[in-house]
């Protein structure tokens, strides 16, 4: 690839009078935004054990009362983003949030998409769009893109979560924002009922659910019973993967991030090929070596990490014993709606 010209090649006077009529010559820069074969990441591979943050977010139940938090969140950052800048990837946001038992986060909405993905304990409930969603380990609630939610807690042991927001991305376009509301009226218990088997959906004479999100909450449950029969199904099939769908569109169930859960069979060695979008994996149950450049990372229970993008991932169940379910965040549904999205080898 030929070499261009640098900008010390320029004359100091021609730079100022560029800089002064805010202009910028394009060849110093072009090879650095255009690197030959493969973009430039910042993403570096990261992991975050969960045994080790535990105690730092307990800790920040003690030092930071709910009301002074709003909400009570360890930011996952990845340093090669540079930590202030709170992102797990370019498009990806990853948090820990506690909630102790009697507390309550306020009603809000805003412009980037959350989900939740359920840590420990149980009695705390997120109420979406006047849905109250109770949380229990292993579930998804999704908080999409303007819909009101907010957190409560009427159990006894502190509640801790996931969640994963595409903010960065919608950050970066200039589009967030947050609205502050009152306590919801909660108009529905447990969505989930509504819409608990596939393949069929709730179906009033000739009007069908009209709703951007008509499902808010993925029971581990079924999601877990999901993917043991369909390895029952398919016992040749390459990767125990289920998707976290639209189930009136089967699309995906957010525009930006893509969500999935996968069982690794026991003694599985899982080979994902390079593709662009970066990815996140979070372990549910089990244990697994995940593998990523000169990276091994070992996930145990509630621990994750995250993968740049256009490198081979490997996945492999440290169990020969009993299976793993990891939860995978991925940026793939923005990638394809943009027409950006490749798969090598
Ligand atoms: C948010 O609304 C929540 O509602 C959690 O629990 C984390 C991080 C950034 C922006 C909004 C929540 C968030 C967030």
């Amino acid at each position: 690839m030929k070499q261009l010209g640098r900008l010390d090649d320029l004359p100091e006077a021609y730079r100022q009078a560029l800089t002064a009529q805010n202009l910028v010559p394009l060849w110093p820069s072009l090879r650095s935004v255009l690197p030959p074969t493969k973009p430039v990441r910042r993403t570096r591979p990261t992991h975050w054990s969960y045994a080790g943050l535990r105690p730092l977010l307990l800790q920040a139940g003690e030092l930071t009362p709910i009301e002074k938090a709003e909400r009570r969140v360890l930011v996952l950052a990845n340093p090669g983003h540079g930590l202030e800048k709170m992102q797990a990837s370019s498009s990806i946001y990853l948090g820990m949030q506690l909630l102790l038992p009697g507390e309550w986060a306020p009603a809000h909405k805003h412009t980037p998409n959350a989900v939740r993905m359920i840590v420990e304990g149980d009695g705390a409930y997120t109420t979406v769009d006047g849905e109250k969603c109770p949380m229990s380990r292993g579930d998804l609630i999704l908080t999409p893109t303007g819909l009101w939610h907010e957190h409560g807690h009427d159990g006894t042991v502190p509640v801790v979560w996931l969640d994963v927001l595409d903010l960065p991305l919608v950050y970066y376009m200039e589009a967030s924002y947050v609205t502050e509301g009152e306590a919801q009226m909660v108009s529905a218990e447990a969505t989930e009922r509504a819409y608990q088997r596939g393949g069929v959906v709730p179906s009033p004479i000739f009007a069908r659910a009209d709703k951007r999100f008509p499902m808010l909450r993925y029971p581990w449950v079924e999601v877990r019973a999901a993917l043991l029969a369909l390895d029952v199904a398919q016992p040749g099939i390459e990767a125990v993967q289920v998707a976290y769908v639209n189930p009136e569109t089967g699309a995906d169930c957010q525009a930006i991030l893509g969500y999935s859960a996968l069982m690794l069979r026991p003694g599985e060695t899982l080979l994902l090929p390079a593709r662009s979008p970066a990815m996140v994996f979070h372990q549910i149950e089990g244990s697994s070596e995940v593998s990523v450049d000169d990276s091994v990372f070992t996930l145990a229970e509630a621990d994750t990490c995250c993968a740049p993008g256009y490198v081979p991932i490997t996945l492999k169940n440290r169990s020969t014993e009993s299976p793993a379910f990891v939860f995978i965040a991925d940026e793939s549904p923005l990638h394809k709606k943009l027409g950006v999205y490749e798969v090598r080898g």
